[in-house]
């Protein structure tokens, strides 16, 4: 790649010199270098060229409330010279703390009245996994280990989160962990066949009871999965597939955890994935828009019943040094502020979300577009060689060439193999949501001329 700015070049070649990238392939990027990105205001990145780019993945679905928000900065730095780090170890604790951890109760669902903090999503679910084996060791069924995911979830990259998670490629590279086990997903554009959407969904929701009863209840210790799958490629699963979850939860003594690191705080509109879809989570983890991306947090709210039981327990042997860190903890909550104060969470709901999904669908009448999905601030658009058959163009990476027509005609949107996804930022105006169906569309028509 020629570059404009020296420094571009210096910059890649750190790159290629000491750096060793997350998610990427190696050899590519050492042939070609990153992409360097400089600065951000709003919805919009600067890269060291001075490209402008619209960024249709709020990072990485985390920058809820847009970039350059003074507020946060100030957040960070007046904690930082009241008390830059305590830990809550040890019976102590600090005021920021327990502050969010109030004003997260505050929003999630009625009953979950309690946090444990996190340093990101992923450790949020390596909390899960012990914290629900410690539960069920508690109540005197410690055979109750076996955790349920499914086939292409996403629960991060930390090891337990990698085997939670149902990523074959992460498995493959150290990612597994002996008691878990996975089960289909409600992938209905590309696994359901001749099956309707409805059918195909209580098909899906079928195979968690049929799992249960294979397991055995009395050794399942609990069900893991996101309201609506992230990273996997943005799949919203039939209308039915919910609901009949839910009965099957009811059925049987095993817990429930939603992961809400993408779902939650607004993406749907809702504060929770979990509220839009009417769910009864044991536990929930967060992390991504509890900050808006602007200091790494995670963590996971817990079911007052859950709380409870974990209250009379003892040790919990659990924690990480920057549990709750305070920095972190004064950042989430002038988030939590300014997604309250300014109802952005409302505005998404009854405008631009409405807006968003309207100004896709019109892409469906694109040759390449064989599906355009999407809910909130989520949207999915399925890239296929036959709309009516739902077949993909035979050569693999479709996607990667609309993800570089997307980046070199400054939008970015993410491919999961020939789904493009998009997840911007919450605060995104209609104005904004134009010009990303606009290029979205202008680089549909580059990828397809790239293919004749
Ligand atoms: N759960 C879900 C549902 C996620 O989406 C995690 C857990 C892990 O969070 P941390 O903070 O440990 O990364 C995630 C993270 C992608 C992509 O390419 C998605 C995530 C992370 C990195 C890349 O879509 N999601």
């Amino acid at each position: 790649m020629s570059v404009k700015n020296p420094q571009t070049r210096e910059w890649q070649d750190l790159s290629r010199d000491h750096h060793l990238a997350p998610f990427s392939d190696y050899k590519q990027l050492k042939e070609k270098g990153p992409r360097i990105i400089t600065k951000a205001k709003g919805v919009h990145l600067w890269d060291s060229e001075g490209n402008k780019i619209l960024d249709g993945m709020a990072g990485l679905w985390c920058v809820a409330v847009g970039y350059g928000r003074e507020e946060l900065a100030e957040a960070a730095a007046s904690q930082m010279r009241e008390l830059p780090y305590y830990n809550l170890f040890f019976q102590t604790a600090h005021p920021p703390a327990l502050e969010l951890a109030r004003a997260i109760t505050e929003v999630a669902p009625a009953g979950m009245s309690h946090v444990f903090f996190t340093g990101s999503g992923s450790e949020g679910n390596d909390t899960n996994l012990r914290m629900v084996r410690h539960y069920w060791a508690l109540k005197g069924k410690p055979q109750k280990q076996v955790i349920i995911g499914r086939v292409n979830g996403y629960h991060g990259s930390t090891v337990a989160g990698a085997a939670l998670g149902g990523m074959s490629g992460m498995h493959e590279q150290g990612g597994t962990l002996p008691g878990i086990v996975h089960i289909a997903q409600p992938y209905w554009f590309g696994e359901g066949g001749d099956m309707t959407p409805d059918a195909f969904g209580v098909w899906a929701a079928e195979q968690l009871e049929k799992k249960i009863l294979e397991v055995g209840e009395d050794n399942v210790a609990a069900f893991i999965a996101e309201p609506i799958q992230g990273a996997g490629g943005v799949i919203i699963p039939p209308e039915t597939y919910w609901p009949k979850i839910k009965e099957i939860l009811a059925k049987y003594e095993i817990l429930f955890i939603a992961d809400e690191v993408i779902c939650g705080f607004g993406r749907t509109g809702q504060w929770f994935g979990t509220d839009y879809y009417g769910l009864k989570p044991d536990l929930m983890t967060i992390a991504k828009g509890l900050t808006s991306g602007y200091i790494p947090m995670g963590g996971v709210i817990v079911r007052d019943e859950v709380a409870a039981v974990l209250s009379e327990g003892g040790d919990f042997n659990h924690g990480f040094t920057y549990s709750g860190h305070p920095v972190a903890a004064a950042v989430a909550l002038e988030n939590l502020r300014i997604l309250r104060d300014e109802k952005i969470i409302e505005r998404v709901q009854a405008e631009t979300a409405p807006y968003l999904q309207k100004r896709l669908r019109e892409l469906n009448d694109h040759p390449l577009v064989g599906e355009v999905r999407g809910l909130g601030m989520l949207g999915a658009i399925e890239l296929v060689k036959d709309k009516a058959t739902r077949t993909r163009y035979e050569s693999k990476g479709v996607g990667m060439i609309c993800r570089q027509f997307c980046f070199d005609n400054g939008l970015i949107m993410r491919a999961v193999g020939d789904t493009m996804i998009i997840a911007p930022p919450l605060v995104i105006t209609c104005e904004e949501i134009d010009e990303l169906v606009e290029k979205a569309r202008k680089c549909l028509d580059l990828t397809l001329e790239a293919l004749k």
